[in-house]
């Protein structure tokens, strides 16, 4: 079988680019390991910047989000026992972020690829990338109880987030890594009760990190900072609820509203970044190429970001025959990642509490987090990066 992009993984990458291509008149072909069901319930980021928010309606997925996910205007840093706001319309020009869980964006998405006669091959196997490095690479793959089949294509995209093949495929020595491990994890639960606060809250108590999230009127998304290694069986709910409860305490007796605990998941924290992100006729995107840690909610909104630079650049070489923005897809991508980097990484070591740490250091986080929130340059420094960077700045 023949196509113009084979596309590896059925993420937010692959999936968006799959329809952002479409609209350009791109044909694609998209092979996902696991199943609809599966994709579509594994819990996961929450927070859409602006220009992923504005994309998804520009694709004609948006209209669920609209009607679904919650604005967010602001965000709340919670130390010392105080709280302060940041305002992200007031700081960025009227800018705001939505809170919509990335299965309920998997669903969106698949459904508009369906539905405009999009080719999503579930279940696939044995998926192996050839001739990256010719014009005529190729995929092979098996679909359930089927022989090994080949899609010729013009292109490969790389979307099968950090376990997937594509980033194995490249030789050895192409490909260089830029890694910073975090002695810590977060502990995510998913809880039926109402709203706690109407907006996220980060804090930073003397216990560690935890942030308040939402999902809907009816369940509750809240995170602990925990050993990076930490099993789910160390945390019984009555702990769970004791440990946000004394992270979370303010001055003036906050407490989460507690609920049923329905879901229990421990997540490792790492940034990483593969430069380049393309070999030949291959071209990395999302998880696939880079992950951050989940302070700064920047993950699935980078994929989003990646899969933009790289739609532009198939659509340019496929209506005038233009390579350069190929050529040039890993700079362009790579100097926005980078920034996104550094926020989350920056977000993370502010809002931690490290190991080994004095209360030197914790003073010294507690006066960045005064500063932050009570300087307007620091807190727009803050929100123009939550809400997104924008897209369109060229390479250097
Ligand atoms: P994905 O979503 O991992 O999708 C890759 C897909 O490829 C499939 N696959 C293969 N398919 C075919 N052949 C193979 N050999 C394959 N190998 C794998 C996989 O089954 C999968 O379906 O990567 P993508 O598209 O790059 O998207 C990245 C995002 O999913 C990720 O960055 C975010 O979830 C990160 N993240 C967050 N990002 C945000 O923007 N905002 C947030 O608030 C946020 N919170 C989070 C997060 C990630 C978290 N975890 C669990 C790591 C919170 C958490 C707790
Ligand atoms: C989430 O709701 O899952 C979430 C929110 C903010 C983050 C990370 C995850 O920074």
């Amino acid at each position: 079988m023949k196509t113009q992009v084979a596309i590896i993984g059925a993420g937010p990458a692959g999936l968006m680019l799959s329809q952002i291509l479409h609209l350009q008149g791109i044909e694609s072909i998209v092979l996902e390991t696991r199943s609809r069901e599966a994709i579509e319930a594994t819990i996961r980021a929450g927070v859409l910047e602006q220009g992923t928010i504005d994309l998804m309606t520009e694709i004609g997925a948006g209209a669920r989000m609209q009607r679904e996910g919650f604005r967010h205007e602001g965000t709340i840093l919670r130390f010392d026992g105080i709280d302060r706001r940041i305002d992200f319309p007031e700081l960025t020009g009227g800018k705001a972020v939505m809170v919509y869980a990335q299965h309920e964006v998997i669903k969106d998405l698949v459904e508009v690829r369906l539905a405009s006669g999009g080719d999503i091959r579930f279940e696939v196997s044995d998926v192996s990338l050839h001739g990256l490095d010719s014009t005529s690479p190729s995929v092979r793959f098996r679909q359930p109880g089927g022989e090994l089949q080949t899609i010729e294509a013009d292109f490969i995209a790389g979307c099968d987030g950090t376990q997937g093949v594509s980033r194995p495929s490249i030789p050895r020595g192409v490909l260089k890594g830029f890694e910073r491990l975090y002695p810590f994890g977060w502990l995510g639960i998913l809880c039926k009760a109402p709203p706690s606060s109407d907006e996220l809250i980060y804090a930073l108590g003397e216990r560690g990190f935890a942030l308040v999230s939402t999902r809907s009127p009816e369940v509750q998304r809240m995170y602990l900072q925990c050993e990076p290694t930490d099993k789910i069986e160390n945390w019984s709910d009555d702990r769970i609820w004791s440990e946000l409860r004394a992270r979370l305490a303010t001055r003036d007796g906050w407490a989460p509203i507690e609920g049923e605990i329905f879901s229990k998941t421990v997540v490792g924290m790492r940034s990483f970044v593969t430069e380049p992100m393309q070999y030949g006729r291959l071209f990395l995107a999302g998880d696939a190429a880079h992950v951050v840690p989940p302070t700064g909610a920047k993950g699935l909104n980078l994929a989003v970001a990646d899969v933009r630079v790289l739609a532009r650049a198939f659509g340019a070489f496929y209506k005038s025959g233009r390579e350069d923005l190929l050529e040039r897809y890993s700079d362009i991508a790579l100097r926005r990642i980078w920034k996104a980097q550094r926020f989350s990484w920056w977000m993370t070591s502010m809002l931690h509490r490290f190991p080994g740490a004095d209360e030197f250091q914790h003073k010294v986080q507690i006066a960045e987090l005064d500063y932050v929130t009570g300087s307007r340059a620091a807190s727009t420094a803050l929100a123009e990066n939550y809400v997104g960077l924008p897209f369109d700045e060229p390479a250097h």
